[in-house]
């Protein structure tokens, strides 16, 4: 083949987000916008990172993505890379991909382009998204970030090699051209074989196949037609024989079926009805246990038999019992690390065990040089978001092997008497002895970008003075307690050293109670305002209140704080989790 030089002229607004860059499809159809992306990625990473490397490149399967994918290979061609993997029909999980660079190709495997926009719709009017990770398996770091975004606002040309034919993806198999410096390979491989290959060295399928045998173990799983069904077909029903119907929209989508590929009580309608959380009363008996994937199946919701289960307290219980549970952690956790906004649970967890524990921003870049340096074992988002340092992202089927471990684990002499450990029992258990972390999250999907920053600046310009805040906090709920700090947000990374800024706004009150507010980083369209709300309750008779009506007060406040209706016209949230 041969490499052709195509001036370009830059876009506005290519900067990557808490995830990657996400725009919707048709500013991502304009031409030469995904080519200047792409080029000024490879601008922004060393020589040897692009030269002779091999590159990932995969995703949620989402639209636009085919045809994404054949413009990296000739972009990429024409950059000097040795090598690109696909993963058959352009389809790997955010967390298979973390896998493949770290696990297949080892030493070889430089990075990869993942092709996704997440939780956000699919279709060709609707959201589409790109991200680079790193030789560790991990999002890209902020200085790497940044350095593409300053390339974007420079570039000029970007390389390609047009005469390569469109691969093939839908055949596993090689494809090899000559270019001017050599030989160029694109292999097409199995998804899911890599994943499935390391997750059997992290759990006890054994252990696990025998709850799911057991009659009064019923599951359910839903992948709301993203990437996670492919691997739900192979985990939970080949390796670990569930029952093919306990699978619910498990076929990939382009479009996630017109649905909103968000595991939440909102968006997982079906599930949520087949747990007999739903408005009407589900059709018979509803499962045990179901859990539910986003479209890249990096996150994950849990849930029992008519029973939420909080991320934030998800990640807190997996930590409590993982080194019972799950082999991988048989001999100790290195220590564990939540983002700022998720509840304390799991700080309450990390005290009584003696463990090592960060408090990050949001995005799970973060998370990444902790791992890597030893720091940290379990870690979650209250976003739906949980993990380990077997990989460097989130990761949602690990987190549903993870609490079917637990399950297993507990009802291991109980599988043949009368009654399961549930998952309710489990988390009411949790509550007893740590206490309970009531927590809740509004959201503002698609505010006036404007009025969303004039809110932040309000909040900000308000915590200066910390007696006026709580003046006007005893005004609008009297028993709300003082407000004993008031800041934004900053982390230095202890391993690197590197500041990240203005990550968040947040309220700390006496009891231990916190309001946090946040710009969305991963929205395409407006603002997205974030508000989290949380409050600890030690004593143990008082956790089993409905978490809305505990957190009322302080919603409350947190509205009249930050003058929500006032600034946004928004008298209620879009979605509340
Ligand atoms: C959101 C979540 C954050 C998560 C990020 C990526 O970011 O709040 O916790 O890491 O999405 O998740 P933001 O900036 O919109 O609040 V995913 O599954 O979209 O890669
Ligand atoms: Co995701």
């Amino acid at each position: 083949f041969m490499v052709t030089r195509k001036e370009t002229t830059p876009f506005e607004g290519q900067k990557p987000g808490t995830s990657g860059l996400r725009k919707k499809v048709t500013v991502f159809k304009q031409p030469n916008y995904l080519h200047n992306f792409v080029q000024s990625t490879f601008n922004a990473l060393a020589a040897d990172q692009v030269k002779g490397a091999t590159i990932v490149v995969s995703g949620d399967g989402r639209y636009f993505s085919k045809d994404a994918i054949q413009i990296i290979i000739k972009i990429a061609a024409a950059n000097g890379v040795r090598r690109i993997w696909v993963g058959q029909n352009g389809l790997l999980s955010t967390p298979a991909v973390s896998a493949v660079i770290r696990e297949r190709v080892g030493a070889d495997a430089t990075g990869a382009f993942i092709l996704t926009a997440s939780h956000n719709p699919g279709g060709p009017h609707e959201d589409f998204g790109i991200k680079y990770n790193m030789e560790n398996g991990g999002p890209a770091p902020e200085a790497v970030t940044e350095k593409i975004f300053a390339n974007t606002k420079i570039i000029k040309e970007y390389l390609i090699a047009e005469d390569i034919p469109d691969v093939n993806l839908s055949v596993i198999g090689v494809s090899s051209f000559d270019g001017p410096e050599g030989p160029f390979d694109v292999e097409v491989f199995d998804s899911t074989s890599d994943y499935v290959k390391l997750m059997k060295t992290i759990f006890d399928f054994v252990s696990i196949q025998k709850l799911l045998s057991c009659p009064k173990f019923t599951f359910c799983y839903d992948a709301l037609h993203g990437v996670a069904g492919i691997y739900a077909k192979r985990i939970f029903v080949e390796e670990l024989g569930a029952n093919e119907n306990s699978l619910i929209n498990c076929t990939p989508k382009e479009d996630f079926g017109g649905g909103h590929p968000d595991p939440n009580l909102t968006y997982a309608k079906e599930l949520v009805a087949r747990m007999g959380l739903g408005k009407s009363s589900p059709q018979g008996e509803p499962p045990e246990f179901g859990a539910a994937a986003d479209g890249d199946a990096d996150r994950n919701m849990i849930l029992g038999k008519r029973f939420f289960v909080t991320p934030s307290d998800s990640v807190a219980i997996i930590a409590a019992n993982a080194v019972q549970a799950i082999p991988y952690f048989n001999s100790g956790l290195k220590g564990v690390a939540r983002s700022m906004p998720t509840s304390a649970a799991l700080d309450v967890v990390a005290k009584k065990l003696h463990l090592k524990f960060f408090e990050v921003p949001t995005g799970w870049k973060f998370f990444g040089n902790l791992m890597d340096a030893g720091l940290c074992s379990i870690c979650g988002e209250e976003s739906f978001g949980t993990g380990s340092d077997h990989i460097r992202e989130k990761d949602g089927i690990w987190a549903v092997l993870a609490w079917l471990s637990i399950l297993a684990f507990r009802n291991k002499d109980k599988l043949d008497g009368e009654k399961l450990v549930t998952v309710e029992d489990i988390v009411l258990q949790h509550w007893a002895t740590h206490g309970r972390h009531y927590y809740t999250r509004y959201d503002y999907e698609n505010v006036d970008a404007g009025a969303a920053k004039e809110l932040m600046a309000h909040l900000v310009n308000q915590q200066s003075s910390l007696p006026d805040v709580n003046k006007i906090i005893k005004e609008i709920g009297p028993d709300v307690p003082n407000v004993i700090q008031a800041d934004e947000f900053e982390y230095k990374d202890p391993v690197d050293g590197s500041i990240s800024k203005h990550q968040g706004i947040r309220y700390l009150f006496e009891d231990g109670s916190r309001l946090v507010f946040r710009l969305s980083g991963t929205g395409s369209e407006g603002a997205t305002i974030r508000v989290y709300i949380e409050q600890y309750e030690e004593d143990s008779m008082k956790t089993r209140r409905d978490s809305q009506a505990a957190l009322a007060p302080l919603v409350d406040v947190a509205l009249k704080l930050s003058k929500m209706q006032e600034f946004t016209g928004r008298s209620a949230p879009t979605v509340i989790t």
